[in-house]
């Protein structure tokens, strides 16, 4: 208990006019994937949670509070929706009609395990399938808690990589050899010049505290520059300066930066000599001597094109002028950081721009001390942090995994996927996905790309012939299902959480009420499949939900955190949280920098690899560079697409919502209204005003939405806020403001990562 740093206040008082029977519990946020874990405060009261407050213990630099978010504070909302689900439901419409009657639990359970078993009998197991879905992190509620039963049941198609990380997960590697990139946060108080590219977190949570890290800095000292199409909340609050940018051109300006650098003679030449390969002719690898360097291809030696800062103007949009200065500043501003938002790969060729920025870091010498900033993924030094699951999934019989991007594929040719395909652990699918159990996912439909066609290809009964969805709400995911299960909330349920990326705590999530009608928790529905499947005792061990987390607890004793009390001493102490200080934080690369021969990078040279030897290797260097390069966007406004849709569209995470979570939440909603943002002189052009219905349009699909007419994002792009439910009307048009009514299902060379912020739309006026 000695390094809970609350010990001075470790109980929350109750108010003094609350009344006796209200009890006050510290209580991890349910949080689902929303980039933070915070820390709140709930007032219990006749078996309901009547207010929730937020974090209230001492706030220390190294263990800040955990401050919630609207959406934590707002969430009450959701817990008490007058829709949550509360009864097994099975279709009576077709797929999608959104017709159900209600069943009992064991008529539904035995119905799925009929069916679990019979599509297990006739296509084998490799036709079962666990999509993403990252509705609940607290161990005993969301998606893992179906992974253990699948696996434990002989098996299911798997799934690898993420909708959120897929082309820096991937890339980071390729220049560094780990995702392990970056420093604890306490060491940003260190760095005299940030450059927020395309990172928006005062807005996407980005681990709690992120933000007011930032905040920390800039009150230290440092300048703040963000680079985003939008003047994001970031910009407006964290920032000294906003470089408005086109989109999906980052790469370009990215480049231009390095060539003033390599020109001006700014860029660290002693430690690019020592530390990275590849930057110009002098330090090819073996074998590669004639290869494109970087300096090849900054200075146009092969494409006879130098990535001046007037080639990046015309592309960016950026003034020249400005991209000269920014370089400057960030190679001359030292130590300086170059953090990189995760919306800008989550697009065509969004590797390209994580090995850009991973090269702009290196070639400043950024890497590998304090106040500096490696870029890339940057899951933080020493050893990534608490992440993920401690609840055991087990292992999956079937090797054979998709990227996590490509489930509509499978369903409709998984036979013929293979690696061409990104499959891995096998050469081929044996099958298409027949059955689809789906646990705490919206991706079904409402967040992946194009979802006309994903409606299709659900609506199809001789392809998914069984679909289970177990949810809170009737979302449009489970508007698909053969089945619904109702799931409770964390608050209905025990759990626990750690930090979401950075953060080094672990937050006890106790129950607090019991769940409304017949909602079950997610551990609980699959045990009691796993009961009629034959492995009910493995699947449970003897342990229920509450006994899980103690054994969680145990296991984070034993890995990372050896001073964490037990669960009844977190119990009865009401303290909610373990927290981890830190005093000197952690410094990526630091080995490395100081000795790169003792301490080489697992990289195949060793080194920081700015020409990557296995990305020559795949021979397709207009898609797959061995260097980074910009690659105009296959949906561009340079491309003959822009004719009939010439406005760029995005789609940023919001701070009303964690995805879809949240999208019926009144409060949020009100606060934050869903609208598409446009550019005055865009809505001028198409006679539209602010407040407008508009119809935001592509060939893919329609929605109608309210507009913002402002000039907070750059003229030619409109932003749609994804998250927001999919709801047809009569014609097929979204009514919901959705934004993936409008994406497409394209993924990226590398990676097979999602592309879904790279789309051209038109807008008119709606009615
Ligand atoms: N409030 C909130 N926070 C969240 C989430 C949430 O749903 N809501 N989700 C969490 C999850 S799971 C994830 S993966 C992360 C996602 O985090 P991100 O992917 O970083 O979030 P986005 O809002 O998609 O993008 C960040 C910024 O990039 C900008 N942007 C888009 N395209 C470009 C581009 O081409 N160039 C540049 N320079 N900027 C561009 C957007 O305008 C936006 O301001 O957020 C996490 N945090
Ligand atoms: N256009 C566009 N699309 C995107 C993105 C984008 O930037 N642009 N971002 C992508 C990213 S980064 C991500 S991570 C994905 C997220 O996609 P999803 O993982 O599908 O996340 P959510 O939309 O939040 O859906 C989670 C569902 O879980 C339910 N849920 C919440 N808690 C529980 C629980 O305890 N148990 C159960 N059974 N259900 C629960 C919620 O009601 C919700 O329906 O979206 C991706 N889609
Ligand atoms: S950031 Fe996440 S965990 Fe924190 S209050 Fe908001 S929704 Fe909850
Ligand atoms: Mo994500």
């Amino acid at each position: 208990m000695q390094r809970l740093f609350n010990r001075r206040r470790s109980r929350p008082q109750p108010a003094a006019s609350a009344s006796v029977s209200e009890r006050l519990v510290r209580v991890g946020c349910p949080a689902h994937n929303c980039g933070g874990r915070c820390l709140l405060v709930a007032h219990v009261q006749n078996g309901r949670i009547t207010r929730l407050d937020t974090d209230d213990r001492p706030d220390v630099l190294a263990a800040p509070q955990l401050r919630a978010c609207v959406r934590g504070r707002a969430y009450l909302r959701r817990q008490y929706h007058p829709e949550r689900l509360l009864y097994p439901l099975k279709r009576t419409g077709r797929r999608g009609e959104g017709k159900f009657t209600r069943i009992p639990w064991d008529e539904a359970l035995d119905w799925a395990a009929s069916e679990l078993q019979r599509v297990k009998a006739a296509y084998g197991s490799s036709a079962l399938f666990v999509p993403y879905g990252t509705g609940s992190y607290n161990q005993l509620n969301g998606s893992q808690t179906a992974r253990r039963l699948m696996n434990l049941f002989g098996g299911c198609l798997g799934i690898y990589n993420s909708y959120s990380w897929a082309c820096i997960n991937v890339a980071t590697p390729t220049v560094y050899g780990t995702l392990q990139t970056g420093n604890q946060r306490q060491d940003w108080l260190n760095s005299r010049y940030i450059l927020m590219w395309g990172w928006n977190p005062a807005e996407m949570r980005d681990g709690t505290n992120s933000d007011y890290f930032i905040r920390l800095a800039r009150e230290n000292g440092a300048r703040v520059v963000c680079i985003d199409p939008r003047h994001s909340l970031s910009a407006a609050s964290l920032a000294d300066e906003w470089i408005p940018i086109r989109p999906g051109t980052d790469a370009a300006m990215m480049s231009a930066m390095a060539y003033v650098m390599l020109t001006e003679g700014l860029y660290d030449a002693e430690f690019v000599r020592t530390h990275c390969l590849g930057f110009d002719s002098s330090q090819m690898p073996q074998g590669y001597e004639g290869a494109e360097s970087y300096a090849d291809y900054l200075l146009g030696c092969c494409d006879g094109l130098p990535k001046t800062p007037e080639w990046a103007e015309k592309i960016t949009g950026v003034p020249r002028q400005t991209i000269v200065r920014i370089a400057r500043e960030y190679a001359t501003l030292k130590p300086g950081m170059l953090y990189q938002g995760y919306g800008m790969q989550r697009r065509a060729y969004g590797e390209q721009v994580v090995r850009a920025g991973c090269v702009l870091a290196a070639i400043t010498g950024n890497v590998g001390i304090p106040g500096g900033w490696a870029s890339g993924l940057a899951l933080q030094a020493p050893d990534g942090g608490p992440f993920w699951n401690v609840f055991p999934v087990g292992e999956n019989p079937v090797k054979a995994s998709i990227p996590v991007f490509l489930w509509s594929e499978a369903v409709l040719r998984g036979h013929e996927m293979g690696k061409q395909d990104g499959v891995t652990g096998a050469d081929r699918l044996e099958n298409d996905i027949k059955l689809i159990y789906a646990v705490a996912s919206n991706a079904l439909i409402n967040q992946h790309a194009n979802i006309n066609r994903s409606a299709q290809i659900l609506q199809d009964e001789s392809r998914v012939e069984f679909l289970v969805v177990q949810d809170q709400f009737l979302t449009p995911t489970a508007r698909f299902a053969d089945l619904i299960l109702p799931a409770c909330t964390q608050f209905e349920t025990w759990g626990i959480e750690d930090g979401w990326k950075y953060g080094d705590e672990v937050i006890l999530m106790p129950k607090l009420v019991e769940p409304p009608g017949e909602c079950k928790s997610d551990y609980r529905i699959c045990a009691e499949l796993a009961e009629r499947l034959g492995i009910g005792a493995e699947y449970t061990q003897g342990r229920d939900e509450r006994a899980w987390v103690g054994w969680i607890i145990e296991r984070y004793r034993e890995t990372r955190f050896p001073d964490i009390p037990s669960l009844e001493e977190l119990e009865a102490s009401n303290v909610g949280v373990y927290a981890n200080p830190v005093t000197q934080p952690a410094i990526a690369f630091a080995d490395f920098r100081r000795d790169p021969q003792a301490y080489p990078l697992d990289t195949p040279s060793g080194k920081i690899e700015i020409f990557s030897q296995s990305l020559h290797e795949l021979g397709r260097p207009n898609e797959i560079p061995a260097i980074p390069k910009y690659i105009q966007e296959w949906e561009s406004p340079f491309g003959p697409e822009a004719k009939q849709y010439p406005l760029q569209a995005i789609g940023h995470h919001t701070l009303s919502r964690v995805h879809s979570t949240h999208a019926n939440n009144d409060w949020l909603a009100e606060a934050f209204p869903q609208r598409v943002f446009i550019n005055p002189i865009d809505a001028q052009a198409r006679g539209i005003e602010d407040g407008d219905l508009v119809q935001v349009f592509n060939g893919r699909g329609a929605t109608v939405l309210p507009c913002r007419v402002t000039p907070r994002i750059l003229p030619g792009v409109v932003d749609i806020p994804q998250g927001a439910w999919w709801a047809p009307d009569e014609n097929g048009v979204d009514r919901g403001g959705s934004v993936n009514i409008l994406t497409s299902e394209r993924w990226t060379p590398l990676a097979f990562g999602t592309a879904q912020h790279t789309f051209m739309v038109e807008v008119k006026k709606a009615r």
